[in-house]
């Protein structure tokens, strides 16, 4: 078993971590290239220097999580313990260090010893271990929670493979295995003491008790061993360090008796799960179900395994009084994902604890939460019920159970009402019979959220309205946020540096600090400032795009920055067609007045979602024939960078100067890249969607660009009847830029290539509105344009769009969740 990063401790760190200086730090990182990779000085790479500095670190980590440990042990704090599949954690090394304060006393320790900090950063493979926006608010939120000193742990996976590393060849997207972990992950530590067991598949027994009580027993047809790897995570200023612990499966050596002397040999053989490909590999499904077997036993294996390890650890403090166990744990579900999670801890209460139903439930209606991401009807987690038979028959045994209690109630509220039964039933009767996750998340949990005001509104109105008249209250919002450490000081030092010379170097923790900088919104030397460092971070990126891309860019021109995963509703291709529009503009007309632009790309399509792809092929051919198009390529160019991820984030986020967030209204549950990309000074192009809504409300509607159809007038559209063609049958550009799509102009000797896309917006139905939302798209684009030219205007509405950034820190999503869900109380570690 690999246990890297678990050097032995070194007399070095009885210094507190605030007395450490860059020497402390030189003969951390020289001992561990000697002592731990058996190398040295002259021979390192940047490999070893990373490794090296990587160890040299957690040393100083392990031993704030040893305290922070010790202390939340002594203290029986109750604990949030956080339910994901994904944490898309990217790299740590960066964050680590500054969240310790060790930043600058490193990078010149590594410069006294000849190697650029930012050289041996780059050796660092991210941790993809999710898809997009739901696993980066999961990451996001246990660096805040660690921050917040809250008692906190992050339950998921080990995937072998995160998600898959994009390749693009001749414009398609390819994809390659991601193997983050290849030559080892400094920062994770195995804990084979702490090793789970779970159960699949086999058969349920009812027993009949002397007293004629019925008691169930699953005969597990296999067992799987889940090792559990922690990742720490270091709070900002370095006092608590809590845990992110993922489970990796690994065969048990478990032979099943039962099965076998019941003559179900043949059966156990094929129903014998290949226990170690459960961790293997993350669905590469953004935002649609995956509909697998595998995957549910994913979901449960992680679930099984983190229950029994919370259960472990509250019986070491209440022995088998179960009645303080809702006091002192909550657990949140992220998205519907765990949401087993409720039928497992049923099952351990009521047949292994022997506990009568009412009360586990009532136990269990206490302890978990759930947070609504999306209302996508596609991404609505349903299984068919006789998957779950055969793979979890007791759950579903239990689900039923749950299922037929709710019915009752139901039926008190709205006597006699099938429609309303059938509406809020766990269980969607049809041809193949389905559980659904969503209802019995709603059912399980004593709180409901979605993740920004809008959002949150429409669950309530839209997907679950009677659930919300059955239990008022229970039905809250918290909006999204992101970790500042993260999208702003590490990402962008320049600005931060520029920011402390202002305002001190609180702001970290206390964002709402950053309105301080609106009294320099018209301070020319500040403005100037302010657009000297986009222009260097332009450069920096110019640089890197040359590099993946052979792409020049003058960073002179607009960046304008779509990044996020391709999907129909957050319509790339609107940007695309606009794209095309300006390129028949300047065709039309060379002089066409407009300044010139660099529209920039990042998203990787799930493997299976074809219009995706197609739609990541047309970005290419016709971002290949502008590029190379002399006629206009001084003032127009369009890149694809390759392999979008948390690490090129951050790399882009600091040098754009135009956010695109333009999904078609009530679709964008609440985007999170819109939010770093305001904090870094970039000016959001938007529809009034998921968090753009707070955006705008924060900054003031002269410092965003928003456009387009409303919810409202999506939904009335829709209700009545909308047609595509009505936009281009009637708008002429419209017409051109579609049709141009389908000729060999992008795609020479190969007509028809690129057609699927238009087909999707004609004869497909234009489902998420690109036709309908174009005309407004181009003109706030035309807005956009003009404004840019004013220096001084656009330098304020850039300065303002930082400033006013405040609400959207993680810190204060936590702090939302603590008071409306959680009832936390921090924990002081020293
Ligand atoms: C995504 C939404 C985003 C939101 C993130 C985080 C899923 C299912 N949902 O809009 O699409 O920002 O969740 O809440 O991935």
């Amino acid at each position: 078993m690999n246990t890297t990063g678990n050097s032995a401790l070194h007399p070095q760190q009885a210094k507190a971590i605030t007395e450490l200086d860059k020497n402390d730090i030189k003969q951390a990182i020289i001992r561990h290239l000697h002592c731990s990779l058996g190398t040295d000085e002259n021979k390192a790479n940047n490999h070893a220097w990373w490794k090296a500095t990587c160890a040299a670190v957690q040393e100083q980590v392990l031993e704030r999580l040893r305290i922070t440990q010790k202390t939340h042990y002594m203290n029986d704090t109750r604990a949030v313990h956080y339910f994901s599949a994904e944490f898309l954690m990217g790299r740590l090394m960066s964050n680590n260090l500054q969240n310790l304060g060790l930043f600058d006393a490193t990078r010149q320790a590594l410069l006294e010893l000849g190697v650029d900090i930012n050289d041996v950063m780059e050796e660092e493979p991210d941790m993809a271990l999710g898809n997009g926006g739901l696993g980066r608010l999961a990451a996001c939120f246990i660096d805040s929670l660690a921050t917040l000193q809250l008692p906190a742990i992050g339950y998921g996976l080990h995937y072998e493979h995160g998600l898959f590393r994009q390749e693009i060849q001749s414009g398609a997207q390819i994809e390659r295995p991601d193997s983050w972990r290849d030559y080892g992950n400094p920062w994770e530590i195995c804990r084979p003491e702490s090793i789970q067991e779970v159960s699949l598949y086999g058969y349920v027994e009812t027993k009949y008790g002397d007293n004629g009580q019925i008691h169930k027993e699953w005969h597990p047809g296999s067992i799987v061993r889940g090792v559990p790897w922690d990742i720490p995570v270091v709070g900002y200023g370095g006092k608590t360090v809590n845990v992110l612990r993922l489970w990796e499966s690994r065969a048990s050596g478990y032979f099943n008796w039962d099965v076998f002397n019941a003559g179900g040999y043949l059966d156990a053989q094929r129903e014998n799960v290949q226990a170690e490909t459960i961790s293997k590999v993350l669905y590469p499904n953004d935002e649609t179900e995956a509909g697998k077997e595998l995957r549910l036993i994913q979901q449960y294996f992680f679930c099984a395994c983190s229950l029994k390890d919370i259960i472990r650890r509250y019986k070491r403090a209440h022995g088998d009084d179960w009645s303080r166990f809702a006091e002192q744990v909550v657990i949140q579900l992220n998205d519907t994902h765990p949401a087993i999670a409720i039928a497992e801890l049923m099952r351990i209460l009521v047949d292994r604890a022997q506990m009568n139903w009412d009360k586990a439930w009532e136990i269990c209606t206490h302890s978990f939460a759930y947070t609504n991401h999306t209302l996508l009807p596609e991404a609505l987690e349903r299984w068919p019920a006789r998957m779950l038979e055969k793979i979890l028959p007791r759950h579903l045994e239990i689900i039923y159970e749950i299922n037929h209690r709710f019915m009752a109630l139901v039926d008190k509220t709205w006597p006699g009402n099938d429609v309303i039964k059938r509406k809020l039933s766990i269980i969607e009767e049809g041809s193949e019979k389905m559980i659904r996750m969503g209802n019995l998340s709603v059912i399980g949990s004593f709180a409901v959220n979605g993740v920004a005001a809008i959002h949150s509104k429409l669950v309530k109105e839209q997907l679950f309205p009677e659930f919300d008249q059955l239990w008022p209250g229970k039905l809250t919002n918290v909006t999204n946020g992101i970790t500042p450490r993260r999208w702003l000081k590490a990402c962008n030092p320049k600005l931060s540096e520029l920011i402390s010379s202002k305002l001190g170097d609180e702001w970290p923790l206390k964002l709402d600090q950053l309105q301080g900088l609106a009294s320099f919104a018209d301070d020319k030397a500040f403005q100037q400032q302010f657009m000297q460092i986009k222009h260097a971070n332009k450069l920096l990126l110019a640089e890197e795009v040359k590099r993946l891309t052979g792409v020049e860019l003058d960073a002179n021109m607009i960046f304008d920055v779509q990044i996020k995963r391709l999907h129909e509703y957050k319509r790339q291709h609107l940007n695309l067609l606009h794209i095309l529009a300006l390129y028949r503009r300047l065709l039309e007309n060379p002089d066409y007045d407009m300044h010139p632009r660099a529209f920039l790309f990042g998203a990787k399509a799930a493997p299976g979602y074809k219009l995706a792809k197609d739609i990541i092929y047309a970005i290419n051919k016709v971002a290949d024939r502008i590029n190379n198009d002399k006629r206009v390529n001084h003032k127009l160019k369009v890149v694809f960078l390759p392999n979008y991820r948390v690490s090129l984030a951050e790399k882009m986020i600091p040098a754009a100067d135009i956010s695109e967030q333009i999904s078609t209204a009530g679709k964008e549950a609440s985007g999170t890249g819109n939010m770093k990309l305001a904090l870094n000074g970039a000016v959001t192009v938007g529809t009034l969607d998921g968090a753009n809504i707070e955006i705008a409300e924060e900054v003031g509607e002269d410092n965003i660009f928003i456009f387009g159809l409303t919810v409202e007038q999506v939904h009335k559209m829709q209700k009545a009847g909308y047609s595509p063609y009505d936009y281009y049958d009637t708008n002429r550009e419209i017409k051109a830029v579609l049709d141009w799509l389908e000729t060999d102009y992008f795609t020479p000797g190969k007509p028809g290539e690129l057609v699927s896309v238009k087909q999707s917006l004609l004869d497909g139905g234009d489902p998420y509105m690109v036709l309908a939302d174009f005309e407004a798209y181009s003109d706030a684009q035309k807005k956009a344009d003009r404004v840019y030219r004013d220096k001084i205007r656009w330098a304020r509405m850039a300065i303002l769009n930082t400033a006013r950034m405040g609400k959207f820190t993680s810190d204060r999503s936590i702090r939302d969740y603590v008071e409306k869900i959680w009832r936390l109380s921090s924990c002081k570690v020293d």
